[in-house]
């Protein structure tokens, strides 16, 4: 490994430009001009971070690491390279030397090393090195079945297995989640497109208005922050009358599911309660709502603009199997690849969010993303103003009291930070 010590070392003493003077760059003039922020706060929730990223080499080094921990389970490690990652992603300039990063936070050694390795060879070596290990390769061919995390994929390494054929070949029995997202493993990991979303999106409301007048929908996660594509489709559904929305996503199943829209769906009930559940955040801050996982069939037609809510020709579930699972009987660009790419519709993941209207402007906030930005807000909220921030309240423990809601500029006001909109969310 590179030694930067002398880097991080000055850094620390905070005085970078004498230490560094001390230490091998006594030639080396530095140019203040070189510094590109001068003052970037540390919370992400803090900054205003666009979908334009002028270090994406950099950026992308240290996510591929993150990924690789989070895949190995060492999320505290993961989530130090997410935060690195994000610094550089707020900055209006590329990085063209190390210098300019003095002062920034959450650059650590090893996010340091990295940088440098890319600085000086084009690569970081360490990433070049994890991309290549069967065991990333395996853990991304297997967790990239949706309902396979770290842990599972972890092991079934352990017992040799590294990729869907010999996943199949083995005894073990996936659950339901994961037989469906290994029957559509192609489209699913194949990014969902914009204009895919918008047509989701009208299938949607159509759903939603026809058995509930007046609810109202609205495009969540990345989508809502300007993404051109995602892994998903995230919506948020409510009504402006209280409680009107109980009992709302079983009847929009039911009408997405009669009309063949369906490919999977499992729906889990609301089980959030302010009274029983108190300020304490669930150990997920995401799982409470009435909430709908499920895999769309989306009709090529419906993604050209054609409003599409006819009823679609039902297939047997062998026909779709033999459809949609090419990948696990050859390899890509195999003859079946090609036969599955003319089928008329594709698979894309879509989740689905009911939320009380009390509860709307925290559901919105806390599903609008990106990942670290909500961390990140939840972080501060605890860290800095002793509150707890979830995707249904904001509880003050001072003054002990929730602190309603009926906006997102409201929420951030509470929080003392000034609003950043879904755009600037990004980080
Ligand atoms: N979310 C969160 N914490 C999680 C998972 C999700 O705060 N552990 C929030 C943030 C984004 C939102 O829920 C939707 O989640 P994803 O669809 O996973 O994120 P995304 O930003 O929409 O990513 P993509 O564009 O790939 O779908
Ligand atoms: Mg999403």
């Amino acid at each position: 490994l590179l030694d930067i010590s002398w880097y991080t070392e000055s850094m620390k003493a905070g005085h970078p430009v004498e230490i560094l003077d001390r230490h091998k760059l006594q030639e080396q003039q530095v140019d203040e001009s070189k510094e590109v922020e001068s003052i970037v706060p540390s919370y992400a929730c803090q900054r205003r971070t666009t979908l334009e990223n002028h270090n994406t080499v950099f950026t992308d080094a240290l996510s591929l690491l993150a990924e690789n921990a989070e895949l190995s389970d060492e999320d505290g490690r993961g989530v130090a390279f997410r935060r690195a990652a994000a610094v550089l992603k707020a900055l209006h300039s590329p990085v063209t030397d190390l210098l300019q990063l003095r002062g920034l936070p959450c650059l650590g050694g090893h996010s340091l090393r990295v940088i440098k390795d890319v600085l000086e060879n084009g690569a970081s070596s360490e990433v070049e090195c994890t991309k290549q290990s069967e065991r990333f390769k395996a853990l991304k061919v297997l967790t990239g079945i949706f309902g396979v995390g770290a842990k599972t994929a972890e092991r079934w390494i352990r017992e040799g297995i590294h990729s869907l054929p010999q996943l199949q070949d083995s005894a073990h029995t996936l659950n339901r989640a994961q037989q469906a997202s290994l029957e559509h493993y192609d489209d699913l990991n194949q990014p969902v497109t914009k204009a895919e979303g918008d047509a989701i999106g009208e299938i949607v409301e159509k759903a939603v208005m026809s058995v509930l007048p007046g609810a109202q929908i609205t495009l969540i996660g990345g989508f809502r922050r300007g993404k051109l594509t995602g892994h998903d489709v995230d919506f948020l559904i409510t009504h402006p009358e209280e409680g009107r929305e109980v009992g709302l996503m079983p009847k929009v199943v039911s009408w997405l599911e009669s009309k063949g829209f369906l490919l999977y769906q499992k729906t889990t009930r609301n089980s959030y309660l302010e009274s029983k559940d108190g300020p304490a955040r669930p150990s997920s801050n995401m799982d409470r709502f009435e909430r709908c996982f499920s895999i769309f069939k989306l009709p090529e037609d419906a993604k050209e603009g054609t409003k599409q809510t006819e009823t679609l020709t039902e297939e047997t579930p062998e026909d779709t199997g033999r459809l949609t699972t090419p990948s696990l009987v050859k390899d890509e660009g195999s003859e079946s690849t090609k036969r599955a790419n003319l089928k008329p519709w594709r698979a894309v993941r879509v989740d689905l969010v009911v939320s009380p209207i009390s509860q709307f402007a925290f559901a919105l906030l806390g599903w609008t993303g990106s990942k670290l930005f909500e961390r990140e807000l939840r972080r501060w909220a605890g860290h800095e103003k002793a509150m707890s921030l979830s995707s249904h309240a904001l509880y003050d423990n001072t003054q002990s009291k929730y602190l309603r809601a009926s906006s997102e500029e409201e929420i951030f006001a509470h929080l003392g930070l000034e609003y950043i909109p879904p755009s600037e969310r990004n980080a």
